[in-house]
């Protein structure tokens, strides 16, 4: 008899779980996107581990983000290790309403660690802390789950964003990455509204290296006389860092009490996660993704035609300070940590130099006019002449740097 009742209640039990599995909307609880909003753009991102190029081809072990959106609820695991860096770049227009979804798939490499994550847009103007991912002020993201940060996207500009865990520390192992507001100036270039709208709405979300099509980097009002104009035929964005890989090492191989973070040495120094030549290869060329999954997805190479107008987008993410130069073509720098530079009362206060000096944290927004370059190759290198060289993993672990390598923080500007 006892038996038999206990049959009944597990056959019951049976029943009841099968009822609960197939009744909970688990994705749409996790994933907040609301689908009557004409306005929202719904991202997920993943934070995890992963490998990256380095230096001669090397391992570089990294934290950083991964693009989620769109992947099945039941797939996401498969992204646990396939950190990119730089994360993945966000393209969205000013009016919109954000919506990101930070995942934390936890650590392949490191299955002792339950580091949390955060989600910081840095420069953004919040009217909440919850959101503006500071854990010592509002949340962070545990392993294993997900919280998604709301944005209504008031100010156009190029923003740096980066998780706020353990900044020091998560910000150098590579989960850095940038957001592009776009300006609603950006309508003008549409023959009506509604048609700008929705082929904003379309093109809205995870971007290229590359911003394939035309637009204005901020409102500018238009060319009126005294002012220059911020319209640009191509877009291209650059994430500068700098690596000290044996703090990179450190943590790989669990020995990260000895990363003294005050003694930073950094010995790579990369365009969109690259030393060059790798900067030039395309994006996701094989020689990037062999060995460990490394995930170089990102190019640095900029090509246009004579003639063109192109925005650069600069976010310097490292720790030390970058001065970058493009001998052969003026670097106009139109906008600084996301914010035209005009006066108060419209005056033009954008600025032209050989070289553009760019602190960590700061952006910067440089227009080539290349109507009187000639046709040909430039390059685009950091000023610092040290960060042209390199230093591998092994070299430093087995002080030998009488191996240095040419390359670091230099890449191509072809003008067809
Ligand atoms: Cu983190």
């Amino acid at each position: 008899m006892r038996n038999r009742l206990k049959n009944i209640f597990l056959a019951l039990l049976g029943i009841l779980s099968i009822f609960i599995v197939y009744n909970i909307p688990v994705a749409q609880a996790i994933v907040q996107c609301p689908a009557n909003d004409p306005l929202a753009v719904c991202i997920r991102l993943g934070a995890t581990d992963g490998y990256t190029k380095g230096a001669d081809g090397e391992d570089l072990y990294i934290f950083g983000f991964v693009d989620l959106t769109g992947v099945p609820e039941n797939e996401i695991v498969n992204y646990k290790g396939q950190a990119h860096l730089p994360g993945p770049m966000i393209e969205v227009w000013e009016g919109q309403h954000l919506y990101i979804t930070e995942t934390n798939l936890g650590f392949s490499n490191r299955i002792d660690l339950f580091d949390p994550h955060t989600l910081h847009f840095h420069g953004f103007p919040h009217a909440m802390a919850i959101f503006d991912g500071v854990p010592d002020n509002s949340i962070a993201v545990n392993d294993g789950q997900d919280f998604t940060y709301f944005y209504q996207l008031n100010d156009p500009g190029t923003y740096p964003y980066h998780c706020h865990q353990e900044p020091v520390e998560h910000i150098q192992m590579g989960m850095v990455a940038l957001i592009n507001v776009h300006p609603l100036q950006d309508v003008s270039l549409y023959p009506d509204q509604t048609t700008a709208l929705a082929a904003l709405k379309a093109k809205a979300g995870i971007g290229d290296f590359k911003f394939a099509s035309n637009g204005y980097a901020y409102n500018d009002g238009g060319t009126t006389p005294g002012t220059s104009t911020t319209y640009f035929d191509r877009a291209f964005n650059f994430l500068i860092d700098d690596i000290d890989a044996r703090k990179h090492h450190n943590d790989e191989t669990i020995q990260e009490s000895k990363n003294e973070w005050h003694d930073y040495h950094p010995n790579q120094y990369i365009l969109n996660g690259r030393v060059y030549p790798d900067t030039l290869l395309a994006p996701n060329d094989s020689t990037m993704t062999s060995g460990h999954d490394y995930i170089g997805s990102t190019s640095a190479l900029v090509t246009a035609n004579q003639g063109e107008k192109v925005l650069l987008r600069m976010v310097n993410l490292g720790y030390k300070t970058h001065t970058l130069t493009i001998p052969g073509i003026t670097m106009r720098v139109i906008g600084e940590d996301a914010k035209i530079l005009r006066g108060p009362t419209g005056l033009d206060l954008s600025y032209s130099r050989t070289g553009i000096e760019l602190a960590g944290g700061k952006t910067a927004d440089i227009l080539l006019d290349t109507a009187g370059v000639a046709k040909g190759t430039y390059f685009m290198y950091a000023r610092e002449l040290n960060q042209e060289g390199y230093l591998s993993l092994t070299d430093i672990l087995t002080n030998a740097p009488q191996s240095e390598n040419n390359g670091g923080m230099m890449t191509q500007i072809i003008i067809n």
